[in-house]
């Protein structure tokens, strides 16, 4: 671990912490439009929007959330004046099939040459009519080397009576659900009612065992000891190895969930054309290996990848195995089977 990696990772917090709801990004200040962007804590190189910021001559308002579900509802709600916002791949397909978001003008995007073909054959919108894959995410397991006797790569870790009150899970339904339906041996897109009240059944089997469903203080809470083994993010947690040497990341070996959350321009956003100017530059190879290295997500932009460095071009949990794919999904828009889970989420948080 670098000094300098080191304190980008505090960097990092001292943001998150002095951001109070509402803050602009890179901690710093400004005049000209502002560009108003609703994305996940920690998922941006604070220096590259301060750059972007110079090179345009506006303001980037950075505002955070902490599920898909949560942004939505709250866009719902009312909450408008959002430019840019970055769901995972199926709450893109949610949000487009309500009318929610403007197609792009691919006349203002020349980086797009740029993003990884082989996963655009993969993406839900291949052809980035309305959404530009923005970074690649893998769920897994993060635990304390040493301080985890008989550690298994395997969800049913969260079973384990001996780690009660030191472990966390997401506080994200399909991330939670598709967890314990993974320890089952089912798909975590199943629309099957059975197999849903199993996951349900193990799920509130596993929640004594657990210190709280959390998102974003999961990651300072393992690097700290407080917690010992988590389910999260390989971005968050690669961020917080650079505190703690003793964590690590595993991919459970009954297969996991892998998403990638999109760049998407929201109906009625009032700097649409900045808001492009943004996604063009977040696709600039330069940028995007730049973002990659400091958040440890994968950028999916081909160019990008000849720039990076061996550590994160050698991390087979950011480049990911063709055989890790194989046993994992990617999450789907399921319809109106959604009030499924709805239910067992419910059920899960009003357990004992
Ligand atoms: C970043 C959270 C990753 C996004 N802090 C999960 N979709």
């Amino acid at each position: 671990m670098s000094i300098a990696r080191g304190g980008f990772g505090r960097a990092f917090i001292a943001c998150s912490l002095g951001a109070a709801f509402f803050f602009t990004a890179g901690c710093g200040g400004g005049g000209g439009p502002v560009l108003r962007v609703y994305t996940w804590s920690d998922y941006i190189k604070p220096e590259l929007v301060r750059r972007f910021e110079r090179e345009h001559g506006c303001r980037v308002a950075l505002d955070t959330f902490e599920s898909n579900e949560a942004m939505y509802a709250k866009l719902k709600a009312g909450a408008g004046g959002y430019d840019l916002l970055t769901p995972s791949s199926y709450m893109v397909s949610l949000m487009h099939g309500q009318g929610m978001l403007m197609t792009l003008d691919h006349a203002l995007l020349p980086n797009l040459a740029h993003v990884d073909p082989d996963y655009l054959a993969r993406a839900v919108d291949g052809a980035m009519d309305h959404s530009v894959p923005y970074m690649l995410v893998v769920t897994g397991i993060a635990y304390l080397e040493g301080r985890v006797r008989d550690m298994t790569p395997s969800w049913t870790m969260f079973g384990r009576a001996d780690l009660r009150g030191r472990m966390t899970m997401l506080n994200d339904m399909r991330e939670t659900v598709g967890a314990a339906l993974k320890a089952l041996g089912y798909s975590i897109n199943t629309t099957n009612g059975d197999e849903l009240r199993e996951a349900e059944r193990l799920l509130i089997e596993w929640k004594p065992n657990l210190a709280k469903l959390e998102n974003e203080q999961y990651k300072i809470g393992l690097a700290s000891g407080e917690f010992l083994l988590v389910h999260g993010w390989n971005g968050d947690v690669f961020q917080v190895a650079q505190e703690n040497p003793e964590v690590r990341f595993v991919v459970p070996e009954e297969g996991t969930i892998i998403s990638c959350d999109d760049l998407v321009v929201p109906a009625g956003s009032a700097q649409a054309g900045l808001a492009h100017a943004f996604i063009n530059f977040l696709h600039e190879p330069r940028v995007a290996a730049e973002n990659t290295e400091f958040i440890h997500y994968l950028c999916p932009n081909r160019t990008s990848y000849d720039l990076l460095g061996p550590e994160t071009r050698g991390n087979p949990s950011i480049f990911l195995d063709p055989e890790v794919w194989a046993r994992s999904e990617v999450i789907a828009d399921i319809g109106a089977a959604n009030a499924l889970y709805v239910r067992v989420w419910d059920r899960l948080k009003s357990a004992k």
